[in-house]
């Protein structure tokens, strides 16, 4: 395969007086130092998530806004953020296109939750309103190129062996929401301390690994995490 085009949705925000269609550039220029060529996808026409979902080799499902409750038949709380039912619906789309065609994808923050949504899981909507015990600060107000609590990987994941054998791992945190019920296809492989889910893969193939921090805030300094991007093009050259 010539470099891997690796699909990237694009959230739809007012910047400048316009909208416009944007992808923040920690991803892409992870995915270009990895060996990718990002590819960014419009989120207004959920309509061409398949014409877009054959045009590339790869899926990154990037941080963003929560992701609205109807998607897991749930109302809305009012610990909800900001949501965008086209972006929700057009990276649903993607997800269920990515996986029928075992194109690899690599789920950041927001990216993890709706890779679970799609694949038939839930989330909390708040996690500080909504366990029922106290939880760490996963909106953490330090740097986001630096770790704020720790993550332990179960034993035989993915993350395990990307990260050299390390299963207790210091990362960035800045989420309200988190993955509750997990998707039959995935396996839960991070937990935070306070038991709030940090990391899914997929269960019988290398096709997902999802993440609930920002790696791409992270591995300019840190080379571990940039391992994340490294696999992530692996599995799609080998898919
Ligand atoms: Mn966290």
């Amino acid at each position: 395969m010539a470099k891997p085009i690796i699909g990237i949705p694009a959230e739809y925000q007012l910047v400048r007086d316009l909208y416009r269609n944007t992808v923040n550039q920690g991803e892409v220029a992870a995915i270009i130092k990895a060996g990718g060529v990002p590819v960014l996808i419009p989120t207004r026409e959920p309509d061409l998530a398949v014409a877009y979902s054959e045009l590339i080799d790869g899926l990154l499902l990037p941080g963003g806004p929560d992701v609205a409750p109807r998607f897991f038949g749930e109302e809305p709380l009012p610990e909800m953020g900001e949501a965008d039912d086209r972006l929700d619906e057009t990276e649903i789309e993607l997800i269920n296109l990515a996986f029928a065609a075992r194109k690899p994808m690599l789920g950041i923050c927001r990216g993890a939750q709706v890779i679970n949504i799609a694949l038939g899981g839930d989330i909390y909507q708040d996690i500080g309103t909504q366990i029922d015990h106290q939880t760490y600060q996963h909106h953490q107000k330090a740097p986001l190129d630096q770790g704020s609590h720790y993550v332990d990987f179960a034993e035989g994941s993915k993350l395990q062996q990307i990260f050299r054998g390390q299963r207790h791992v210091l990362v960035n945190s800045w989420h309200h929401q988190a993955v509750r019920k997990l998707a039959p296809q995935l396996k839960l492989t991070a937990k935070a301390g306070d038991g709030v889910a940090e990391a899914v893969e997929s269960k019988d193939n290398d096709l997902i690994l999802a993440v609930q921090w920002h790696p791409e805030l992270m591995y300019r300094k840190n080379a571990d995490e940039f391992a994340i991007f490294e696999d992530f093009i692996r599995r799609v050259r080998e898919a």
